[in-house]
């Protein structure tokens, strides 16, 4: 049989493959969701390394009926010429050889990225079969890999079913991979159209030129995307929502032997700072080498540039790092080699060399940009904001101290309210904070006190992103919610103080319920980053209706669920809506919502931290026109819509 021929041959190859399907985890992380798309990333990777480097410049993503995924690009197409020690083609080498992407391409291009740099050979290792098609000299080429089970049961995956074949002529060139991923190692999963859109939409801004086009033939859905600004469009594109001081973004781009670098950035009216960094097109959400040499630089050049221009008198300190980065919004793009990861969740750029680099090469072409006279009222611009924002800085760090003072004084009061937990055992402590007082009240007596507490939020609590830290500082509920956590917030946060390994945000399925929950993340958020980033966040999920009759009760958490509850009930069936927490006793509560055997909680990631903050800002800053709209747009205060989307969906018990 054909199939089998190539099976002693490769014997040594395969034996890479078998090991990253006995352990998909090690090579790709997770079989869940993300895992999935990995695999389709590791295959994008490729291509965008063969545009970025300067052949070609359109991708074409399919998600097939099938279940199978296309990507397609006009790059030269990958190497079919014999390799000249493995004895196969080019193109055979990199999905059957582990970790061949890399060392393939790492001749050919100055940077080559890669998610996470594991190659083409661990998609095909973990697909059905893989079929690659290459258009190269006038000719066209195709190989199919396939997996199979031995006599033993034993699944072998990548597996050539015959050698790279020529198989035609063609007048263009490019790589086409379609490949299914494999349902016994992903069960039953589909690839999902909002999900890679959004990555593909942030892919193109990364790298100007490039042109996505994203086709889901299940759903119809498509888009296309292609921004000749690249990072450019991407500061606008995150200022949506904002006001801006300045009308376009600051733009360098600057390469040494050791880093490409762009940056883009522009002051806006907010209070908050901004930056959303990248390496090799990864997302360096915990900041890194790279963030720190342009905030040193950039710290530098505009102090520089006001004590140059008597905007800053010789008596008068310089300003902080922090005072110029109020309400920026920044993106930087760096692409290197031997990127070193680190931190929490693996997302800071830890190589030395790139703060370095980075600092030197912003200083450069900061001071170019300042020398410029065009750039004087812009540069005027962001050294005023920064002196205003130095006087706040002063003035909240003596609000700050007051409310310290007065905290003291008030914790008595707060100790009140809060319902707190038995045992001492921090690991297994859940803080509820519970929208209303009554669904407070039902809390409190339907807890299992040993590790449950409980706060009940009176008012709204104020809106994180339009506030400096002084008004934060003021909100009462705001003051309850940082001191029975115990860690302090903004600068000062520190997470091994936590009381509790759960913060659990309860709150009623409707548009205010929505609104509490959006505020408390947006302060998570801007206060306290880590609490979210080290998934000490949680939203739980109360029912929205009871089916039952004599003898049967079911809980319903969806109205998709609804049906089927409905179906199963049979005739005679009543439905009870719960509109609001509130209409629970205590018992239900505690079985439906808080019971870890029973309750399902939402574990809050921030996945994609420009797509959040576009989310909080919209909903929440200022753009009173755009907030209408968003909330017209999904006002639909679905589950699905408020949090499913936006955040990552996690049983966690
Ligand atoms: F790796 C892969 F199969 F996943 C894949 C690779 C998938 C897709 C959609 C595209 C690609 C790919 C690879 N596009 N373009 C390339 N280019 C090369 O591999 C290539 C071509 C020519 C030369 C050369 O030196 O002539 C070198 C390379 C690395």
């Amino acid at each position: 049989m054909a199939e089998k021929k190539y099976e002693s041959k490769d014997i040594v190859v395969l034996d890479g493959l078998d090991a990253v399907r006995l352990r998909p985890g090690m090579y790709i992380g997770t079989t869940s969701s993300r895992g999935f798309h990995h695999i389709l990333w590791e295959i994008v990777d490729n291509a965008i390394d063969e545009i970025s480097n300067g052949y070609g410049d359109t991708i074409k993503i399919t998600i097939n009926k099938d279940g199978s995924a296309t990507v397609e690009d006009n790059g030269r197409g990958i190497p079919v010429d014999m390799h000249p020690t493995l004895h196969k083609s080019g193109v055979e080498v990199v999905y059957t050889t582990l970790h061949a992407g890399g060392k393939f391409n790492n001749e050919n291009y100055k940077f080559s990225g890669g998610l996470h740099g594991v190659g083409a050979s661990v998609t095909n290792a973990l697909s059905r079969w893989c079929k690659v098609t290459v258009n190269k000299g006038g000719k066209k080429y195709f190989v199919e890999f396939h997996s199979y089970e031995d006599e033993k049961g034993k699944i072998h995956s990548g597996v050539p079913v015959a050698p790279l074949k020529e198989i035609g002529t063609s007048n263009t060139t490019g790589t086409c991979v379609t490949f299914l991923p494999d349902d016994r190692v992903f069960g039953k999963q589909t690839f999902n159209f909002e999900l890679i859109s959004r990555r593909a939409r942030e892919l193109a801004f990364l790298n100007k030129g490039l042109k996505i086009v994203v086709n889901d033939e299940e759903t119809n859905e498509n888009c296309e995307f292609h921004f000749e600004g690249g990072i450019k469009d991407f500061v606008s594109y995150l200022m949506e929502g904002k006001n801006a001081l300045f009308k376009n973004p600051i733009y360098f781009y600057a390469e040494s032997k050791i880093v490409d670098l762009g940056v883009s950035f522009i002051s806006t009216d907010s209070y908050t700072e901004n930056t959303f960094s990248y390496v090799n097109n990864i997302p360096t959400t915990e900041g890194g080498m790279h963030e720190v040499g342009f905030k040193s630089a950039f710290t530098k050049a505009f102090n520089d540039f006001a004590r140059a221009n008597n905007m800053l008198k010789d008596k008068e300190p310089n300003l902080l790092g922090e005072d110029f980065r109020e309400g920026l919004v920044t993106v930087i793009n760096v692409k290197m080699n031997n990127v070193q990861f680190e931190g929490q969740t693996k997302t800071k750029l830890g190589n030395p060399e790139a703060r370095t680099e980075v600092e030197s090469l912003s200083l450069q072409e900061l001071s170019k940009l300042l020398a410029d006279k065009k750039n004087f009222t812009y540069a005027e611009i962001i050294v005023n904001k920064a002196k205003q924002a130095a006087k706040v800085r002063l003035a909240a760090k003596k609000a700050k101290e007051l409310t310290r003072a007065k905290n003291n004084a008030e914790n008595f009061n707060l100790v009140g309210k809060l319902a707190s937990s038995t045992s001492r055992d921090r690991s297994k402590s859940e803080l509820f904070i519970v929208e209303g007082d009554s669904a407070g009240g039902s809390a409190k007596q339907g807890r299992d006190r040993r590790f449950q507490a409980i706060l009940p939020l009176r008012g709204k609590p104020l809106n994180a992103e339009k506030k400096r830290v002084d008004q934060v500082l003021a909100n009462e509920e705001i003051r309850t919610i940082i001191s029975a956590l115990d860690t302090g917030f903004g600068e000062d946060f520190d997470l091994s103080s936590l009381r509790y390994n759960k913060v659990i945000i309860l709150s009623d399925a409707d548009q205010d319920g929505a609104h509490i929950r959006a505020i408390l993340l947006t302060f998570f958020y801007r206060y306290m980053k880590p609490l979210i980033t080290d998934g000490h966040v949680f939203i739980g999920l109360p029912p929205l209706y009871k089916v039952y009759k004599k003898d049967y009760e079911k809980y319903v958490y969806s109205d998709a669920e609804l049906a089927d509850a409905v179906k199963s009930a049979g005739k005679g069936y009543m439905i009870q809506r719960y509109k609001g927490l509130g209409e629970m006793n205590p018992e239900q509560l505690w079985e439906t919502t808080m019971d870890p055997a029973n309750r399902t909680l939402i574990q809050v990631t921030i996945e994609d931290a420009a797509e959040a903050e576009k989310m909080i800002t919209t909903l929440m800053g200022d753009a009173i026109e755009e907030r209408k709209q968003y909330i017209s747009e999904h006002a639909n205060f679905d589950r699905e819509d408020t949090f499913m989307r936006d955040y990552k969906n996690v049983n966690a018990n």
